[in-house]
């Protein structure tokens, strides 16, 4: 299962937020380092799609798709020369697939520290850049000494070079702007900043009244990427209505004027930024959603169900969620001509509502 993990400043709101997606489980105190090991829980990809399709196809079951995300320690200035949890920190930001960023901008007296999210964001982003940098610069030399014998390693080379030119200069990889190229070849050096990234800057109640003027900075300093990718919420109402019931949830987020709340949309966000999509089964055993990688052919997506559907693809009968459920029902749909046949060389799509054949 893919994995976010929460990078912040000590105070910023993490174990809280862990606690809104959890509800509840992580200590949220307000003084520093109040995290010490990392607390893990898994979130349900919110998806619409599910229980419609299963009121189609009348389901016993509903099942969603998951992510795990990873509370993990404050960091502090100078964490990459071992300050605060140091190294310690970094393994933990390491084993994740992508970071999510807990920026604070809620202001409080009783609770310590920075309430300028686009000063975090740099302390971060210093600290990130630092190591990634130190890292490289060690693997690079043995790298540039072994292509003098083997030129195939050239272009590994170049991507090394063009990668410690933009950490040099203090760009984190994720906005860095590098050749798609390059960036593939960086893949097995598990660098920090080169896993997706976004921000989430924490709100406090005044501030939900105008977010934007919160959240500009922060988009700008993100780069081109900035605009899906920083999302405001307040995560103080976000965990006090998820410890309630669903109904009283639902009303105090209501009378809020929050809507569903701003975690689902988080979480789609998060999700599709990991390159992460989803299609459907649906039957009377259950429906259900499958997280597949964005750009897998039919026989990928299939072996994310077993790998024996991988191995015996023959081929696809696939329709998008929207069109079936227009439809009314599997059978309407293929009666109408609406299902089409999709061999193995078809990219699957977001929503597409897929049946299998294969033989083994
Ligand atoms: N006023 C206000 N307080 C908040 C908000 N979010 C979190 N807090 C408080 O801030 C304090 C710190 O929150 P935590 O969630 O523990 O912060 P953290 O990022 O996990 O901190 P460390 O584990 O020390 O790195 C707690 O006392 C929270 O109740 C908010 O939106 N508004
Ligand atoms: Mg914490």
């Amino acid at each position: 299962m893919e994995r976010f993990g929460f990078v912040g400043l000590p105070n910023a709101g993490k174990s809280s937020l862990y606690n809104a997606l959890a509800g509840g489980g992580a200590l949220a105190a307000p003084y520093a380092f109040a995290t010490v090991d990392p607390n893990v829980g898994v979130a349900k990809v919110p998806d619409d799609r599910v229980a419609k399709l299963a009121e189609m196809s009348g389901s016993a079951e509903q099942i969603h798709a998951t992510v795990q995300f990873v509370d993990i320690a404050g960091l502090v200035k100078g964490a990459a020369q071992g300050e605060g949890l140091g190294n310690r920190f970094l393994s933990h930001i390491r084993e994740v697939d992508a970071l999510v960023f807990v920026l604070r901008a809620f202001r409080d007296d009783d609770v310590p520290g920075s309430s300028d999210p686009l000063e975090q964001l740099e302390t971060l982003e210093v600290e990130l850049v630092y190591a990634d940098l130190e890292s490289l610069e060690k693997q690079a030399e043995k790298r540039r000494k072994a292509a003098k014998g083997d030129k195939s390693l050239l272009a590994e080379v170049e991507a090394l070079d063009a990668a410690i030119e933009a950490l040099a200069a203090g760009t984190p990889l994720y906005r860095a702007g590098l050749d798609p190229e390059h960036f593939e070849l960086l893949r097995g050096y598990n660098l920090l900043t080169a896993k997706p990234a976004l921000a989430l800057v924490n709100l406090d109640e005044a501030q939900l009244e105008d977010p934007e003027e919160v959240l500009a900075p922060v988009r700008a300093a993100f780069g081109e990427r900035g605009d899906s990718a920083v999302i405001g919420l307040c995560i103080q109402l976000e965990a006090e209505a998820a410890m309630l019931d669903p109904d009283s949830r639902a009303e105090m987020l209501e009378e809020l004027g929050l809507g569903r709340g701003a975690l689902d949309s988080f979480l789609r966000a998060a999700y599709e930024m990991l390159g992460l999509r989803t299609y459907l089964t649906t039957g009377e055993k259950e429906t259900r959603a499958w997280t597949f990688r964005a750009g897998s052919r039919a026989p990928q997506a299939a072996g994310v169900i077993h790998t024996d559907f991988e191995r015996g693809f023959i081929r696809a009968q696939v329709i998008q969620a929207s069109e079936l459920l227009e439809a009314g029902s599997w059978a309407a749909a293929r009666d109408a001509g609406r299902v089409r046949t999709e061999g193995k060389d078809y990219e699957v799509a977001d929503g597409d509502v897929v049946e299998f054949l294969f033989n083994v």
